[in-house]
């Protein structure tokens, strides 16, 4: 059962959650964000780089990562390495699911205001049949890049900013659940947002933006029309991925998602290009969903997205 902060209960019940999420996000967005520095460009080979070694990872390890194989706990531990390599607090938090250890990987980046925190993850585990790459290596892997970039800026944001990576958000959402049941009211009541990247470099990319709270899904919107690209609000996934007990939580939830099993319209087509008819990901949960099942352009632009993203509701 998920606990809800006793200040965000009542909102709740006022009905004013949104209202009261558009407060607390726009001092993030007001007149004193404009000033901030802008967001780093991402470099995209650093992040098909990270594909390339979570694909390496599940080859050495039976071909994939999900809970409960060597392969994802070896996942963990490699972007640990680089976490705790960058000046990260890590943590690897444990619970068990299916009579199988899951892990958790949160990292704080130290500094900023512990009563107002910014967070963004994504889930690391794959399915059994692959090494998951689009999913969700792409959303873990953008992830890093953004948190290594927030280290190598040695940023000094207003709020305090922490990464997560879920484990078996495959067998629904049990790694992201069990941290927010384990977090208690009062350390949620300090989370201002939880940005969730789950399957950013689909092959016949949609630009699907999470459409739960409007003042987060307007910092990504507005993003992209800056780069002309026309996106769409995210209403496949409701309840399906780690922004689910955040949300369910009384947390402010955003995110992105590029499409999975779902086909193209003829007015997604002509938006986004490709044919209508197609499968986002014709890969979705299927053994090949290896580097060669991403979309480099797509994925660079989300990444780019996470990191204005941070930069902004955390200044
Ligand atoms: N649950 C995700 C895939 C997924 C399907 N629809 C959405 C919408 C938004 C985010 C993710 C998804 C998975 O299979 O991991
Ligand atoms: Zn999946
Ligand atoms: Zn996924």
């Amino acid at each position: 059962m998920s606990r809800i902060a006793p200040w965000r209960r009542a909102a709740l019940a006022a009905g004013t959650c949104t209202a009261v999420a558009s407060l607390l996000i726009s001092g993030a967005t007001g007149a004193g964000a404009a000033n901030s520095a802008a967001a780093p460009d991402i470099d995209i080979a650093a992040v098909k780089a990270d594909l390339a070694e979570l694909q390496s990872i599940a080859d050495a390890n039976g071909g994939n990562r999900a809970h409960g194989q060597a392969g994802y706990k070896a996942s963990v531990d490699h972007l640990k390495k680089k976490l705790d390599a960058a000046g990260f607090t890590t943590k690897i938090q444990e619970f068990t699911h299916g009579g199988a250890t899951g892990y958790n990987l949160v990292a704080d980046w130290p500094g900023g205001d512990a009563e107002n925190v910014v967070m963004a993850g994504a889930h690391l585990d794959s399915v059994d049949e692959g090494p998951g790459i689009n999913d969700n290596g792409s959303g873990s892997a953008a992830v890093l890049e953004v948190a290594l970039a927030v280290a190598k800026a040695d940023l000094k944001p207003e709020k305090h900013l922490r990464f997560a990576w879920w484990g078996a958000e495959e067998y629904g959402m049990v790694g992201s659940t069990h941290y927010v049941n384990e977090l208690g009211s009062g350390e949620l009541g300090k989370l201002d947002a939880y940005l969730n990247f789950d399957m950013l470099g689909s092959p016949n990319p949609g630009y699907f933006v999470y459409d739960d709270d409007p003042a987060l899904e307007k910092v990504f919107t507005d993003y992209y029309a800056t780069k002309n690209i026309a996106t769409e609000p995210e209403t496949e996934g409701d309840g399906r991925s780690d922004h689910a007990p955040f949300k369910e939580a009384g947390v402010p939830v955003g995110g992105l998602f590029t499409g999975a099993e779902a086909t193209k319209s003829q007015a997604q087509a002509d938006k986004w290009g490709g044919k209508a008819g197609e499968s986002f990901d014709p890969c979705y949960h299927s053994s090949c969903d290896s580097p060669k099942n991403i979309d480099d352009k797509a994925l660079d632009t989300n990444t780019d997205a996470i990191a204005h993203a941070i930069w902004q509701l955390s200044s």
